[in-house]
């Protein structure tokens, strides 16, 4: 199968019109990455789905990219990023790992069960508010369960203007409030742990069933992303029948935020205004005389909860982004030892 697509509706829009030059509208042509394999990626373009392998000289790109090729279908170059999200590589691995690129909404999904945590929901709306995109909240296994508005109120005071949408992943009829945002040419991204129903909710997006051979592997099979047993080999976009493309991510255990400073702060507003009322412009919100923020804590405005999470998660990525810092200038160091040594060679042998 192999449809043709407009522009519009692969999320083409004048950000990345502008980066084109009038030369370069003549003679390339642009086209969206939508799936990440190891020697090649696919793409969507006008012309229908393609394949471009990945060359040695190409910088590393992730699903969601608009690329220009050239008339024979050659890599030229890549287009800036609207949105960004990538992640420190799980385990003890010092790496900066892509995750996707250009997206408009992250469903964040979290389940009306034991597993629901707010930390954690914190922290995908950190990296989502880092990201650029906009996050909506969905609530899943409501079928479930018998005491919704438990989570509700907690979670409605993370933010008033939290999107919220709660759901039976399994059914198609209780998705219709997520239609607002999976219009034409917009993308999604799903986030969420394991186990919570990202698979099932794509599949039922998507229009497809349970046991359909085109389904994402829902979980029972195991999904693992170290040792290769993925139950998806790869990330994948997807076009939904309501005309948006969706993202799913496969083997997303471990989220550990780097670079997210304004996306901390964006989630955590109600902490970064009160702390402008605190005495000392340095203040930590720890044991510091005239700190507004426990002062906010003491008279029962604020979670306590809340200032843990976010001071857990600001020395996360504090931490993170300075080891990613260190790794690159040590890359940038034995980079320029090795062409130093290679010229010291060359002009042993031209001696
Ligand atoms: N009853 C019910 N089961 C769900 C719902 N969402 C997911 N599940 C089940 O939860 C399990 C895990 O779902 P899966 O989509 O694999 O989670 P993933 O790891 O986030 O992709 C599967 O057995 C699903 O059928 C829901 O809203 N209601
Ligand atoms: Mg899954
Ligand atoms: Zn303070």
């Amino acid at each position: 199968m192999n449809t043709c697509f407009t522009l519009a509706q692969l999320g083409w829009r004048n950000f990345f019109q502008t980066q084109l030059s009038f030369e370069e509208l003549e003679t390339f042509f642009p086209v969206r990455i939508s799936e990440q394999h190891k020697n090649q990626y696919h793409y969507f373009s006008t012309d229908g789905e393609g394949i471009l392998p990945i060359q040695p000289s190409m910088p590393g790109l992730t699903v969601g990219d608009w690329v220009l090729l050239d008339e024979e279908g050659r890599f030229d170059r890549v287009l800036d990023r609207q949105s960004y999200f990538s992640r420190k590589a799980s385990g003890t691995k010092i790496q900066e790992q892509s995750i996707a690129s250009n997206i408009d909404t992250v469903f964040i999904v979290a389940s009306l069960n034991d597993d629901f945590n707010l930390n954690r929901i914190e922290r995908y709306l950190a990296l989502t508010h880092e990201a650029q995109s906009e996050p909506v909240v969905v609530l899943t296994k409501a079928d479930l369960c018998s005491h919704i508005d438990d989570y509700l109120e907690p979670l409605r005071k993370l933010d008033h203007h939290l999107n919220i949408e709660v759901v039976n992943a399994l059914d198609a009829d209780s998705l219709t409030g997520l239609h607002a945002w999976c219009k034409s040419g917009q993308t999604i991204a799903l986030l969420g742990s394991s186990g919570v129903g990202k698979s099932t909710l794509a599949n039922t997006l998507r229009g497809l069933g349970v046991d359909d051979e085109n389904s994402s592997a829902t979980q029972g099979i195991r999904e693992d992303d170290s040792k290769g047993r993925h139950t998806t080999t790869a990330r994948q976009m997807y076009f939904l029948p309501h005309g948006g493309l969706l993202l799913d991510t496969p083997g997303m255990r471990e989220l550990q935020l780097a670079n997210c400073e304004e996306g901390l702060e964006h989630t955590f507003s109600d902490i970064t205004e009160l702390a402008q009322r605190c005495r000392f412009n340095d203040c930590q919100h720890h044991s510091e005389p005239g700190c507004a923020v426990n002062q906010a804590i003491n008279e029962g405005e604020l979670e306590l909860r809340r200032l843990q999470s976010y001071h857990k998660l600001m020395k996360e990525q504090a931490l993170n982004s300075a080891t990613l810092a260190e790794k690159r200038a040590q890359d940038r160091d034995f980079g320029k030892f090795i062409k130093n040594t290679q010229k010291d060679m060359r002009a042993l042998k031209g001696q």
